[in-house]
């Protein structure tokens, strides 16, 4: 990077190829690596770069006597152009993310139902302490697993339940939010016990994300309403295990895929923005570029839109490294002396 050989994209394509956790998110990085999202870059820059110059000429030499007309037109076309690409690079982004950190996935239920017991065996390592006491789990427990190709982030947690036990209260805490963040819940139930209003509230709390129900302990009696289950469960999948069995397992594995790869989340040669460095710098160019077309709507003189639309080629700048500062780069390269 230094010696211009690859831009920062490229240079932090090489950290993603070495963290990657799939095969689709090395495809990710070694695209990134490759230059596709800098070549991407550098293009829109250009336009932006020939519409400021455009703009100089226009005021400079006026060959019309509508120039600022024609200049606001020119302006407002190639902010429309610019515009369109970084919103289609942003449309990759969810997914570019998910590829290169894996789904952020709660295992969220009931104390006792068996959620550590469920990240211990999709891990297939005894990671998460297991026992009968109801509140075992009190702080958020992480772990990746690549679920048939489906990269999770594993994200166990304290049971959720009323309680006065002031660590187990912070861990409840913790499990809220790791559901309101969650890209995926694991929602899971004791289906020897009845549904109870907590259950309910579960169901309520996973609405709106994509979920999959796990009724775990079927060696035992059932005693829970499968009925209401799926009432509540909707179209989202329900399945069957008995986890102290290592049963049912394959089946939760095909239901996890199911749900992420029907329409399936490839990689192919589409160029995807994985990395929130990238994502956050499109997203303030985006802004910049709203500021263009606002400020010509509202017939704000042309060199005031001129700043907007500089700093629209700065920040995309900042992504290929072009333009950067030196602090940030330290940060960056630091990165690569983390162990592993
Ligand atoms: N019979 C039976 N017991 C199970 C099954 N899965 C887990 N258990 C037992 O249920 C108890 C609780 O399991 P955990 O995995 O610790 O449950 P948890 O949901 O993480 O509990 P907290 O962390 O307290 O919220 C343990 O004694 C497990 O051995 C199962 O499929 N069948
Ligand atoms: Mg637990």
């Amino acid at each position: 990077f230094l010696n211009g050989r690859i831009d920062l994209s490229q240079a932090e394509a090489v950290m993603d190829l070495i963290r990657a956790k799939t095969d689709r998110a090395m495809g990710v990085a070694i695209r990134q690596m490759d230059g596709n999202l800098s070549r991407l870059i550098r293009n829109l820059r250009q336009e932006i770069l020939d519409a400021l110059a455009q703009v100089e000429v226009n005021i400079d030499y006026p060959e019309y006597d509508d120039v600022e007309e024609m200049t606001q037109r020119m302006l407002l076309e190639k902010t429309e152009l610019v515009r369109a690409s970084v919103e289609q690079l942003l449309q990759t982004a969810s997914q570019g993310k998910i590829l290169r950190e894996g789904l952020a996935t709660a295992i969220i239920g009931r104390p006792n139902v068996g959620k550590s017991s469920l990240l211990n065996q999709l891990i297939q390592e005894e990671k998460a302490i297991v026992t009968d006491i109801a509140g075992t789990t009190r702080d958020i427990i992480e772990e990746y697993v690549n679920v048939r190709g489906v990269p999770l982030r594993l994200i166990d947690t304290a049971g959720i339940r009323e309680t006065e036990d002031i660590v187990e209260k912070i861990g409840v805490e913790r499990s809220r939010k790791a559901l309101a963040d969650a890209d995926f819940i694991l929602l899971v139930l004791n289906q020897n016990e009845e549904l109870t209003v907590e259950d309910e509230a579960l169901f309520e709390a996973a609405a709106g994300h994509n979920y999959v129900v796990v009724l775990n302990k079927t060696d035992l009696e059932t005693k829970l309403d499968i009925d209401r289950v799926r009432e509540l469960a909707g179209e989202n999948p329900i399945v069957a295990t008995s986890l102290v069995n290592d049963e049912g397992l394959e089946a939760l594995e095909e239901a996890i895929k199911a749900l992420f790869f029907a329409g399936d989340i490839d990689a192919g040669d589409a160029t995807y923005v994985s990395n929130v460095r990238h994502i956050a710098l499109l997203h303030q160019a985006l802004e910049a570029l709203n500021g263009v077309t606002t400020g010509i709507q509202l017939g704000m003189p042309v060199d005031i839109v001129q700043i907007d639309m500089t700093r629209a080629w700065d920040l995309l700048g900042e992504i290929t490294g072009d333009s950067v500062q030196d602090e940030l780069l330290d940060q960056l390269f630091n990165q690569f002396c983390l162990g592993k």
